[in-house]
């Protein structure tokens, strides 16, 4: 597994496919520059090798690239792997070609499959500095995987790819996501019998940390509620300073990179995910499986999972009074215990053992044609 390591949904599913692979007797190696957030549990399956980055004074930028493709040659030839499975195109996916390459003048084959996670390719893919790159490490691979149709179709859209792609989409481990007893915490922080309404993410323009906050300020002209915002990133500074300027931040509470994010959303009634682009929106899932209902946006993979209507709902990207008056539909007194029970019913279809087989059956598949393409090679 290569993967990025911090706070993100991209490193959160490698992690958690990697630690139910090694549940299922697989050796996991990962490959990154940091332990992964979620990788907290020994496992004789679990291994963990760190890319080391020498520093350079002539290196503005340190070639990460490489450093990781190194990596991969040498613990593909020491660890014997049979796949690399490589989260988040950038700059995963090429460095994985790089590294079969090279293992590859070796006479040691080994196929590579590629998830798409999102800004991958909805943002950060797109820009013409990394196109080329993408596009062609995309079709190098040796099987793709996107985590929704939306992001399959938004691939294909945009790059001209001749590798088939398909759709797995996130899971969720509904032995650690499930509504826990936690009435001591709800009371501490909605003393007076609140709404607890809770939004997580890496705080990144992307995730309209502003219109989270108008909904929750227009929600709370109407119910007595209270906000708590899981995570940090680039726009946690300027939201902190709304709520101080506006009055409102007594009401909200921000708990930075909280890892028992299961203890929160347990005792909350209402997830915000407003993102301007969300290709499947693993943090709704997780909010889902604990009961919460989810006001998003519909933007990307997100109709995917979130049923309008059902387990809350969506609305235009930006449509801030459509998101409260929502808001107040799914929180009405008699309206909230179906919208909770409906949101747990569809959590329950993206659940990881369902989702892990998809992988395996995946992996199956790629080794299998990797083998009689590779055998030719030899013969
Ligand atoms: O932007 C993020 O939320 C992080 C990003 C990542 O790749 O680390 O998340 C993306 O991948 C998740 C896991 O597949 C998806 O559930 C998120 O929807 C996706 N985020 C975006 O598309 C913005």
């Amino acid at each position: 597994m290569v993967c990025y390591p911090t706070y993100g949904g991209s490193g959160v599913v490698a992690t958690e496919l990697g630690k139910s692979l090694a549940e299922l007797g697989h050796k996991v190696h990962f490959i990154t520059y940091n332990q992964p957030t979620r990788l907290d549990i020994f496992n004789e399956n679990l291994f963990y090798h760190e890319v080391s980055i020498p520093n350079y004074p002539l290196f503005q930028y340190s070639p990460y690239e490489t450093a990781l493709a190194s990596a991969m040659v040498n613990v593909v030839k020491n660890e014997k792997l049979d796949l690399l499975h490589v989260h988040y195109a950038i700059p995963h996916a090429s460095a994985a070609y790089l590294a079969k390459q090279i293992l590859k003048s070796q006479n040691i084959y080994i196929p590579v499959v590629t998830t798409l996670h999102g800004t991958d390719i909805t943002l950060v893919g797109k820009d013409p500095s990394y196109e080329p790159v993408v596009t062609f490490s995309i079709n190098e691979s040796d099987g793709v995987t996107a985590v929704s149709e939306d992001l399959k179709r938004d691939t294909l859209e945009h790059f001209d790819i001749e590798n088939e792609i398909k759709v797995i989409y996130n899971f969720v481990d509904l032995n650690r996501f499930k509504k826990q007893n936690k009435e001591h915490f709800k009371k501490a922080i909605c003393p007076n019998g609140e709404k607890l309404i809770v939004h997580t993410s890496n705080f990144r323009p992307v995730k309209r940390l502003g219109d989270v906050f108008d909904v929750f300020v227009g929600i709370k002209k109407h119910i007595p509620c209270k906000l708590i915002l899981i995570g940090d990133g680039p726009e946690r500074v300027k939201l902190e300073e709304l709520c101080r300027s506006t009055g409102h931040y007594e009401d909200v509470r921000f708990l930075g990179k909280l890892d028992a994010i299961e203890d929160v959303l347990s005792v909350s009634d209402l997830f915000l995910l407003p993102s301007e682009k969300e290709s499947f929106g693993l943090a709704a899932l997780e909010a889902m499986a604990c009961e919460v209902p989810v006001i998003s946006s519909n933007a990307g993979g997100i109709p995917e999972l979130n049923i309008d209507g059902v387990t809350g709902y969506m609305s235009n990207i930006g449509d801030v009074a459509d998101m409260i008056a929502k808001s107040l539909l799914v929180l009405a007194d008699d309206k909230l215990p179906i919208f909770k029970a409906n949101a747990l019913k569809r959590a329950k279809d993206f659940e990881k053992s369902k989702i892990v087989a998809a992988y395996v059956d995946h992996y199956s598949t790629v080794i299998q044609k990797h083998k009689l393409s590779s055998t030719n090679i030899v013969s």
